[in-house]
């Protein structure tokens, strides 16, 4: 304890709250202070907890949810009343969505004065408003429930399937005193916070017996998987069962890209053609086209696996003939346990087919890599990234945009669990900045955060914020000149169309603005070393790298689903 505004036996709710989260081995906290919470923040640092401080909550609780994904560890995005929340909330309910674990504590006003609607500095109700939208929600309002509400909290963010929880601390809380031992001696330090969930045998048996008669097994890896850190047993399953498999967008690297297996190439063939499909860790939601339709092959041509630590999610879209619950760490080692010494790998004739098409496709791609265009298109330009990361697989991928977003998903190879981070299940646009803080932060590693120009205008700002920790972090944004591409005219002349931005943008120059560096690059070469250089030096960088304004196509690769699209069809 280092704080001289309290006497020697008492512990006021600040600190209370500070040793509660250190007790459980938090250490960060991503925010932004004002009332009532601007003593925290400070507090925190006194206390030798790292605060990053953000230019809007939005990223900060972006942070919060990144770090939770990385780390098993509830991130924590601390904000202000009623706006801030409000700021706030929207990463809190995209961690739930992508079910990551991460808390966001804000403060609050009066109860009193909220709950007569009396018109407080900043009043709302925010409890009842975060309710519907994340995971659980919980108020504390003396100093003696602190710990139990961080308790709570921990255990609701991590257990079971992970997701964001809300904790609303109001004004009062935070002045309030205990003495001093009765105060640590209310904390809690969890215990298991996420219990291991152990599959039942016969649903292990049921899942073996049908991959075992499977004439085209595939295995597709989600984000679910990559966040259970049980990447050896992973990779032990993949290559034990020679069976196929497919990673979801930040499922990608837990066993290479390159990899032998990986239908990734091949992809539309695999799920069309597979008799048997396992999930592990992966929704069968709109990214898997629910698994129906014209990519899914023959209807009824398939049974399903799914590993999953929700007993809820089995059925949700199609019947799953083998659902699995449990956590992927048990769920995976009880099928290796089962699969014994003598396992039998997936056919070959399968495994034959799908190879061949695959590298087919490679070369195909190879060749496409190969073109030099004036200017450079989306392909040239993730070339000399998709080089970049092999030569440093350590290095976190954070990407946003449609086509930005489509097209490094597939040209840029990743090597190791847990380096991509992306837009995930609800494909939301300002992830960007915040993820990439989290991702430096928590790491350590160099962050190339591969951004659409206007994917990257949503959290914009926190190259400020990128620079006064020094992160290294290289931005590097595709300037098309707009959403999707730079070339809508508006019919009636007057103001410019609603996908077109500013032509010629500086935006190396907003790098410049808070002493980092900033480059433009124009070609190839030019991106390549600018990239290097910003690896080599960990400096934070801004490349403002130009792309050819017509390259991009309406909403990259999810074009059908703009409902005129969709009516055409
Ligand atoms: P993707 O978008 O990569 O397909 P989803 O987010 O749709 O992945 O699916 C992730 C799934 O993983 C969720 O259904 C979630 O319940 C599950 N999950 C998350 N963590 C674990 C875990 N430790 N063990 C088992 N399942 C998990
Ligand atoms: N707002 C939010 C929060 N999320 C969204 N997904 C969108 C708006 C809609 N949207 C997309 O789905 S992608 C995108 C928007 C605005 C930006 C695409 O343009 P870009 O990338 O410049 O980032 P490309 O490479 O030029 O396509």
């Amino acid at each position: 304890m280092t704080n001289e505004t309290q006497s020697a036996e008492t512990i006021d709710g600040f600190h209370l709250l500070i040793e509660a989260l250190k007790l459980n081995d938090i250490d960060t906290i991503f925010g932004l202070p004002g009332i009532p919470i601007t003593d925290l923040t400070r507090m925190a640092q006194a206390e030798g907890m790292r605060m990053i401080s953000f230019r809007h909550e939005q990223h900060a609780g972006n942070a919060a949810a990144a770090a939770g994904f990385l780390t098993q560890k509830p991130g924590i995005c601390l904000t202000v009343s009623a706006p801030g929340f409000l700021n706030g909330l929207t990463a809190l309910t995209n961690a739930t969505t992508n079910c990551f674990p991460m808390i966001l504590i804000s403060g609050s006003s009066e109860r009193e004065i909220v709950d007569l609607q009396q018109g407080d500095y900043e009043e709302m109700d925010q409890l009842a408003i975060a309710k519907p939208l994340c995971k659980a929600a919980y108020r504390v309002l003396h100093a003696e429930d602190i710990g139990v509400g961080i308790a709570r909290a921990i255990r609701s963010a991590v257990s079971g399937r992970p997701g964001g929880v809300y904790l609303d601390l109001p004004a009062k809380f935070f002045a309030q005193t205990m003495e001093l031992q009765a105060g640590l001696k209310s904390l809690i330090k969890v215990v298991d916070p996420a219990p291991r969930q152990i599959p039942a045998p016969d649903a292990v048996q049921r899942a073996l017996d049908l991959l075992k008669n499977a004439k085209r097994p595939l295995i597709i890896l989600g984000k679910g998987a990559a966040y259970a850190q049980a990447d050896a047993d992973i990779r032990a399953l993949i290559e034990k069962s020679g069976i196929p498999y497919l990673p979801m967008s930040m499922a990608k690297g837990l066993l290479p890209d390159t990899h032998a297996q990986s239908a990734s190439a091949t992809r539309s063939y695999a799920l069309a053609e597979a008799d048997v499909v396992m999930l592990v860790g992966a929704r069968l939601n709109w990214l898997l086209s629910h698994g129906k339709g014209k990519t899914w092959g023959t209807p009824g041509s398939k049974q399903y696996i799914q590993v999953d630590i929700s007993p809820i999610e089995a059925d949700s879209n199609v019947a799953i003939a083998a659902p699995l619950v449990g956590d992927i760490g048990s769920c995976v080692g009880a099928l290796l346990a089962g699969m014994g010494n003598s396992w039998a790998k997936a056919p070959a004739d399968w495994t034959q087919a799908v190879a061949e098409r695959k590298d087919k496709n490679l070369t195909k791609m190879a060749e496409t890599l190969a073109k030099d265009p004036v200017p450079m298109n989306f392909h040239s330009a993730l070339n000399v990234i998709r080089n970049q990361v092999k030569a440093r697989p350590d290095a976190i991928v954070v990407n946003e945009g449609a086509n930005t977003l489509d097209f490094a998903r597939s040209i840029v190879d990743m090597y190791e669990p847990r380096k991509r981070l992306d837009v995930g299940t609800w494909g939301i646009m300002g992830i960007g900045m915040g993820f990439a803080v989290a991702a430096a932060v928590t790491t350590g590693k160099p962050v190339i955060a591969i951004e659409g120009d206007s994917a990257f205008g949503f959290s914009g700002m926190e190259v400020e914020t990128i620079c006064r920790y020094n992160l290294p972090v290289c931005v590097i944004v595709f300037n098309n000149n707009g959403v999707y591409k730079g070339t809508d005219v508006n019919p009636t002349g007057g103001d410019p169309a609603p996908t077109v931005f500013v032509k010629g943008a500086r935006y190396e120059m907003m790098m410049q603005a808070f002493g980092g560096v900033g480059v433009v690059a124009n070609n190839p070469q030019e991106l390549e070393k600018a990239l290097t250089e910003a690896i080599a030096s960990g400096k934070p960088t801004l490349i403002n790298a130009i792309i050819d304004e017509t390259a991009g196509t309406e909403s990259g690769r999810i074009t059908s689903l703009n409902p005129q699209t969709a009516k055409k069809k």
